[in-house]
């Protein structure tokens, strides 16, 4: 990799790792967004309490409520972003009730709510993760306008193979509460095809870290690791959630030399020995109750915060205990409201997708 790469220059999409200063993002949007069917890959990682959410309203529009607060919260996201000097952009907003038909299987979509599933900067360079879940088929292209954009100002672009996702991308015999048989982990998705989704990974610099989960596959992780520059390497790790579906919960860097930590899920030992010389911060226990169900995710979206700089974070308004372990460390945390979005399945980290962050290409581990 040139020099100039290596800085960024004046690169447009630049971004190395989670918490050098934040210019440029995607905001997402809860407009048109869909309730997928009961099936086994949402199974794989939906809370059970959530069943009858999906049996009452699968295949419907989310309720208008839903939809009306999560945005407000979101169009204020954004706001606060630019009042920080980011330029934000947000998706296309596509038809997500359209059945689409592949030779292989029907679905509707989902929604363009989660730039940071979807797609990843490492570098500069976007890749479009190829997903793992049918209702997000085509869920890139809500962002293909924007990617289009920035290639045409010098991004380099990287699709990742789609998996028919037809019978043979998952494992029949999965079950959710089979997810670990004689210590081995099991995933909804098989080894057959590509499947990543962006969000199970973490950059800090040179190294990425990954999880295997229900919708990121060895294969997935494989064909990341081969298609990066040789200045990149990508680790993967394992912790103790028995039904993973993006790391952003687990593992969140505050900074550089500062990792955050899901207590419930990471013991020390499961830290990878690069982490040796960093501080780790257990991340405080979510603020309930919640004002809604969750009904894609953990209670730990408390940890899925929004670093803006190495001063700034992003975290919502409620998780107090969070808010001051921060400020602790010398972080300003920017508290806003963004519990009507966790329904959706994240907090702020989720999103939002990094386009630029100045700062150069380094490596933080000795
Ligand atoms: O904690 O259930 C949610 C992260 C969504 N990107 C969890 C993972």
């Amino acid at each position: 990799m040139s020099k100039d790469i290596q800085e960024g220059g004046k690169k447009r999409v630049w971004s190395c790792n989670e918490w050098d200063p934040l210019e440029e993002v995607i905001v997402g949007t809860v407009e048109n967004a869909t309730v997928p069917t009961w099936n086994p890959a949402l199974a794989a990682t939906t809370p059970s309490h959530a069943k009858w959410f999906f049996d009452k309203y699968g295949g419907q529009p989310f309720p208008d409520d839903m939809i009306e607060k999560a945005s407000k919260e979101l169009d204020n996201l954004a706001d606060v972003l630019k009042s920080l000097g980011v330029t934000v952009q947000r998706p296309e907003t596509l038809d997500f009730s359209k059945e689409v038909t592949t030779p292989w299987w029907n679905s509707k979509g989902l929604y363009a709510a989660m730039p940071r599933d979807v797609l990843m900067v490492v570098g500069d360079t976007i890749i479009e993760a190829p997903m793992a879940w049918r209702a997000r088929y085509f869920e890139i292209y809500a962002y293909r306008r924007l990617i289009e954009d920035y290639f045409k100002d010098g991004s380099r672009w990287l699709v990742a193979p789609k998996a028919t996702m037809s019978e043979r991308f998952y494992n029949a015999g999965y079950s959710p509460e089979q997810a670990t048989i004689d210590s081995v982990r099991q995933f909804v998705v098989s080894e057959n095809e590509v499947a990543f989704d962006a969000a199970d990974f973490v950059r800090f610099g040179k190294d990425i870290f990954v999880q295997k989960s229900n919708v990121t596959n060895a294969m997935g992780i494989e064909w990341v690791r081969r298609h990066l520059d040789d200045d990149f390497s990508v680790h993967e790790v394992e912790f103790g959630d028995e039904h993973p579906m993006h790391i952003d919960t687990t593992i969140v860097p505050l900074g550089p030399g500062k990792l955050m930590i899901n207590p419930s899920w990471v013991e020390r030992s499961q830290i990878p020995a690069q982490f040796d010389s960093w501080e780790i911060i257990e991340a405080p226990a979510p603020v309930k109750p919640y004002d809604s169900a969750l009904y894609f995710s953990s209670d730990w979206l408390t940890m899925n915060i929004l670093t803006v700089d190495e001063k700034h974070i992003i975290v919502e308004e409620n998780e107090e205990p969070l808010i001051a372990l921060l400020k602790q460390h010398g972080f300003e945390p920017i508290p806003i409201p963004f519990r009507n979005f966790y329904p959706f399945g994240g907090s702020v980290h989720c999103a939002t997708a990094d386009i630029r962050r100045r700062g150069t290409l380094q490596s933080y581990f000795s």
